[in-house]
């Protein structure tokens, strides 16, 4: 061979080494993105029934003292479960607060991420009265009507907290009660949407499950798995809580 086509060759497989080099490191840099978005846990409920107070008791192990209402979720990247395990695996835990000037923040994290979401727990204040509890099952309506949407949906913790309260209801009472209201508000939003039905402008996206068809409304009809159990982080009283999370953690691998 002469001496330029050694040189032209030579130029022609450093470029391909180069050339290499970089597409190998973008492929590797975007599958390390890709790995690098742990499943996660959220934590939400109407405003002040503790959605706040079990973060920080999660991620803490203390019961925080009387926190300032905040708008400003919180957000854990290296929550480990099972709890009291010594390989346990890493999840990011997202509480987001249910006060209705900030619920589009867990709203869009829902659409965006409900693939990724291993479980949900929805803080209840059980001592609440019907009127919370009202509030309690209008924002789960409308956190289902974004998880329902995908396949298996998501599986949900109902925590009714605040046990330790005296006229705190069972958890199997929160359930009929939640039950009983999803149904009367899914009926109501239904007429609501034959009503506008004309109206071609109408967003009917995310309706579709709340269809009229269904009978009276059962937490056993949706996708995901939906548990009801009481507890109170004040007393520090959340076994319950504790095992639901492990399990959803193990399951789902
Ligand atoms: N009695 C009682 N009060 C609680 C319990 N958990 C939280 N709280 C109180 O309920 C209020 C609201 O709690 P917070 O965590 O800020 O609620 P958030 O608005 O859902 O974040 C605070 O005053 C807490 O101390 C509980 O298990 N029992
Ligand atoms: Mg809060």
């Amino acid at each position: 061979m002469s001496s330029p086509t050694v040189i032209v060759v030579t130029a022609i497989i450093g470029l391909l080494a180069i050339l290499l080099v970089f597409v190998g490191r973008s492929y590797l840099g975007s599958s390390s993105q890709l790995k690098s978005a742990n499943p996660s846990f959220v934590i939400t409920g109407p405003a002040n029934a503790g959605s706040t107070s079990l973060f920080s008791y999660l991620t803490s192990g203390r019961v925080p003292i009387d926190t300032a209402t905040s708008q400003v979720g919180n957000e854990e990247r290296d929550f480990k479960l099972p709890m009291e395990v010594d390989t346990p695996y890493v999840f990011d835990l997202i509480e987001f607060p249910g006060q209705l000037k900030v619920r589009y923040e867990a709203m869009s994290y829902l659409k965006q991420h409900r693939k990724n979401i291993r479980g949900l727990v929805y803080v209840v204040d059980a001592a609440s009265g019907a009127k919370g509890i009202a509030l309690a099952a209008e924002y789960l309506l409308d956190i289902l009507t974004e998880t329902e949407k995908q396949a298996g949906g998501v599986d949900i913790l109902v925590a009714a907290n605040k046990s330790d309260v005296f006229n705190a209801i069972s958890s199997k009472r929160l359930k009929e009660a939640m039950e009983a209201e999803i149904d009367r508000l899914r009926k109501s939003r239904s007429k609501g949407l034959l009503a506008s039905h004309h109206d071609d402008t109408q967003d009917d996206e995310g309706a579709n499950w709340i269809g009229e068809d269904i009978g009276e409304f059962k937490f056993d009809q949706l996708e995901g798995l939906v548990v009801f159990a009481d507890g109170s982080i004040k007393s520090e009283n959340i076994e319950k809580w504790r095992i639901w999370l492990d399990e959803r953690a193990v399951n789902g691998l």
